[in-house]
């Protein structure tokens, strides 16, 4: 078979299923095609994709002009190593680095390296500028966190299906309950050893939780208070998903308009990834100021990827896309809605407990029990009614469509959301 013939749903299945490793259970959906907030599959079938590869794909599917900037580099110089400067990184770091108000950053691949690489700069600057014994670090960490599936990081993961039989695991780590600045207060106050705080602003893959209104602000004012490293993870919050261009930001929607997108609980290293890229290539960053920042010297980190021209081309464009087109407003509006046109639905049912979330990373508590497979039925009818989302845990389905939707596509994808629902038989 030529890898460029064209191939059937059930083909392409059989093909992964025999030749691919089982890592993953995915929606019997083959994709083929992806251009805004729309994917089609091998049979030319249309769908909504409410979930943009899990929030990477936040300006569009194919944005020409990420998709531009992409392959004009390729064509001009695509890798260097760090062996040799290029003329694009500096570009990139100031562009960055002046639009999330940090001193520096150190450019990564994926998200996983990027937590890792902060975990590696907060334990430096533990015992190169705090003081703590080496080797005695403890950052501290939430229950039911997600941060990547290095083995580091699955070693302060509470999901057995992450971390089961990948040991021996690292040490270093405390965990804590999500949403309890007590339980933090108590561990900080006991504890000279800590070194940081690995937090999401919202926990994804938990099941999108939104902290109570002041805990991000609290979290970090204890940080400061123990001289204690704030790390927020926006991986997946970050890039304007939650209608700020960042969730640690300011109650706005961070255009110049409105404010200088100086974050309201500005983390002391701040981890993005996905969408700063726009999901058009791995590029992921840790931004940091000079004083934890420069804790690192020629040497201590690095890969062969991180920093080249054309994630540096890709991330520029990702991120003037998102000022452009005032993705963080529309995020911030269009969730709005969606929220509200979803709760006037919920009070007329018992499948459905609930909608939460933040601009237009939301989700659905479906009232049945974890282990049950109703949330995956419920995402096989979306499916078959034209949109595509998966369940997180259990009975809970996260709906994260690309912020370029306009407001009547949203209400399209309400009205089969809503019907998909309505008709649904257990
Ligand atoms: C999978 C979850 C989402 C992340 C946060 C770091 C990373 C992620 C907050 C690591 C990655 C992805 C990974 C993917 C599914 C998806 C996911 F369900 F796993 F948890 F989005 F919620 N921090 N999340 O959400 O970034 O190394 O993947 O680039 O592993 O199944 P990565």
């Amino acid at each position: 078979m030529s890898i460029l013939e064209n191939i059937t749903s059930k083909d392409a299945i059989a093909l992964e299923e025999k030749h691919g490793a089982h890592n993953y259970h995915p929606l019997p959906v083959v994709l083929s095609k992806g251009e805004g907030v729309y994917v089609w599959d091998v049979e030319g079938k249309k769908y909504y994709d409410f979930l943009s590869a899990y929030s990477a794909v936040n300006q569009g599917h194919c944005h020409p002009k990420i998709v531009n900037a992409m392959t004009e580099q390729a064509k001009t110089l695509s890798l260097t190593s760090r062996a040799f400067y290029n003329d694009m990184l500096g570009k990139y770091e100031k562009y960055a680095t002046e639009t999330f108000h940090f001193d520096k950053l150190l450019p990564m691949n994926t998200g996983a390296e990027a937590v890792e690489t902060a975990l590696k700069i907060c334990r430096k600057w533990a015992y190169e500028k705090k003081g703590i014994a080496e080797n005695a670090a403890e950052i501290v960490v939430c229950e039911n966190n997600f941060h990547g599936r290095t083995t580091t990081i699955i070693s302060f993961s509470n999901d057995p299906v992450a971390r089961k039989n990948f040991g021996p695991y690292t040490d270093g780590f405390i965990k804590i309950e999500y949403d309890n600045l007590k339980a933090l207060e108590d561990v900080l106050k006991s504890n000279s050893n800590v070194a940081g705080f690995l937090v999401e602003p919202i926990q994804g893959e938990a099941g999108v939780y939104v902290p109570s209104e002041g805990y991000l602000s609290g979290a970090k004012a204890l940080c400061e208070k123990y001289n204690v490293l704030f790390i927020a993870d926006e991986v997946q919050t970050g890039i304007a998903r939650t209608g700020r261009l960042l969730a640690t930001c300011g109650n706005c929607s961070c255009s110049d308009k409105h404010c200088s997108g100086t974050p309201e609980i500005k983390p002391d290293i701040l981890i993005l990834g996905k969408a700063l890229s726009g999901g058009a290539y791995p590029v992921s960053a840790v931004l940091a100021n000079d004083t934890i920042m420069n804790v690192i010297r020629p040497g201590n980190h690095g890969s062969t990827f991180g920093g080249n021209p054309i994630a540096a081309a890709v991330g520029m464009a990702a991120l003037e896309v998102v000022k452009d087109e005032k993705l963080a407003e529309n995020a911030f509006e269009l969730g709005e809605l969606f929220r509200a046109e979803l709760n006037k639905f919920i009070v007329t049912t018992d499948l459905v407990n609930s909608v939460r979330g933040k601009g237009l990373l939301n989700a659905i508590l479906i009232n049945d029990s974890e282990d049950s497979s109703t949330a995956w039925d419920i995402c096989m009818a979306l499916k078959e009614n034209g949109l595509l989302a998966k369940p997180t845990h259990g009975n809970i389905i996260r709906f994260a469509p690309p912020l370029v939707m306009t407001k009547e596509q949203l209400l399209d994808c309400v009205s089969i959301i809503v019907k998909t629902l309505k008709e649904f038989k257990n």
